[in-house]
């Protein structure tokens, strides 16, 4: 697998000079600064990808090439933004660039309640407590439907953190959700989010899962003319939230997006703590059952609650068995090696990492410190070796 680092550009407090020094030798990133729906223009592509390669990189995966709301919504005529999508990905394949994750999650991405909730013996993670989510959709946002949404103990739970908390606590916690919109770098308001809720009035499951079909149809067999991959990004985390549904949480979920275009091209970015995050996901079997759909893969753990919260563990902590997780990819390595797959090899990322000594105050992007993540990546590469010497031992 290619140890690879996820850089926002120019956004970004890390420097491409501090990531060499991880070992990591493919870079993920974007365009961030491009409005969603919009053409990449080839040559900002190549500008960038010149920086990438000029400090010793290779820009291994686009994530992510962002869907626009309307074809999340099916909203109106779609043609410019399909159009636009595929001349993106034709602008990327033209340099060499061929891997692309995105995902299907409506309005919002990733979502935490707190950005540096405290680990035990030092440093910070990031953490989603359904409480303080519940807190924030029946009590901050006034969404009543939510009352179903969440079993009693929480919504009580969730009451109490209310009545307790500050201004400036509730102020927090709109930002800790907000936080996770890539690259938009407007956020809402609670105002504007309601405002932003109103567009998926009536889009229930079915009729999104009809828009992300549509969007496949439109967009995967253009990537296979291309040799590209795309790979979708299960929902982080795994569950309908704001009332909106979530498509991609688990097996299911994945099957129908694999099924809906059967294309190698339409692939899978197997974000281990996003899944890991849903109970009932078996995330070293979703792995292997998936395998030959995998082209990129996020490894992170997650340590769950009773009461449907989690948080963020170092990566080799937590409930997903991180070394049969990365066997199970490795396998699928060797796999596509034997057949002479040129692509045999993908690449993998440690997904987030704790904020550790240094990177408390820097400032980077929620989820993404350097020293944090330096330690996520040396201990998934330390896996990696030894599984993959004890495999070369038995074929000796
Ligand atoms: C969070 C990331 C996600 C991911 C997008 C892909 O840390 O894994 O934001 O980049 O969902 O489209």
């Amino acid at each position: 697998m290619i140890e690879s680092w996820r850089w926002y550009g120019p956004f970004d407090k890390i420097t491409l000079a501090e990531i060499a020094q991880t070992g990591a030798t493919g870079i993920v990133t974007a365009l961030h600064e491009i409005p969603y729906g919009e053409v990449w223009p080839c040559d900002l592509i190549a500008a960038r990808k010149a920086e990438i390669q000029a400090a010793g990189f290779q820009w291994v995966v686009v994530e992510s090439l962002p869907i626009h709301e309307r074809i999340k919504r099916g909203e109106g005529d779609l043609s410019q933004l399909f159009a636009n999508y595929r001349q993106s990905m034709a602008n990327l394949a033209a340099n060499g660039i061929r891997t692309i994750c995105y995902n299907f999650m409506p309005l919002i991405d990733w979502t935490r309640t707190d950005l540096a909730a405290p680990v035990a013996r030092g440093g910070t993670c990031l953490r989603f407590s359904a409480p303080k989510m519940a807190a924030f959709e029946l009590h901050m946002l006034g969404r009543q439907a939510a009352e179903a949404d969440y079993p009693e103990a929480v919504r009580k739970d969730a009451a109490v953190w209310f009545q307790q908390s500050s201004e400036a606590d509730r102020e927090t916690l709109l930002h800790s959700i907000m936080s996770g919109l890539p690259g938009a770098y407007d956020r809402y308001d609670i105002a504007g989010l309601k405002t932003a809720l109103q567009g998926y009035d009536g889009i229930r499951r079915d009729d999104l899962r009809a828009n992300y079909r549509r969007f496949l149809e439109e967009i995967i067999p253009a990537a296979e003319d291309l040799g590209m991959r795309l790979c979708v990004h299960p929902d982080d985390p795994p569950r309908d939230l704001l009332g909106l549904p979530r498509i991609v949480s688990d097996a299911d979920g994945i099957a129908f997006a694999l099924n809906a275009v059967s294309a190698r091209a339409n692939g899978l970015t197997l974000c281990a703590g996003s899944l890991g995050a849903n109970p009932a996901n078996d995330v070293p079997a979703i792995a292997r059952r998936f395998a030959d759909r995998i082209h990129f893969a996020h490894l992170r753990n997650v340590r769950k609650d009773f009461d449907g919260s989690f948080e963020e563990a170092a990566h080799l902590e937590g409930d997903t068995d991180m070394v049969t997780l990365i066997d199970a990819l490795l396998a699928e390595e060797r796999r596509r090696l034997a057949e002479g797959r040129a692509d045999a090899s993908f690449p993998f990322r440690p997904d987030h990492g704790h904020e550790l000594l240094t990177d408390i105050g820097r400032g980077t992007h929620p989820g993404y410190p350097l020293i944090g993540r330096l330690r996520g990546l040396a201990e998934l590469r330390g896996v990696a070796s030894a599984l993959s010497a004890r495999a070369s031992s038995v074929t000796d």
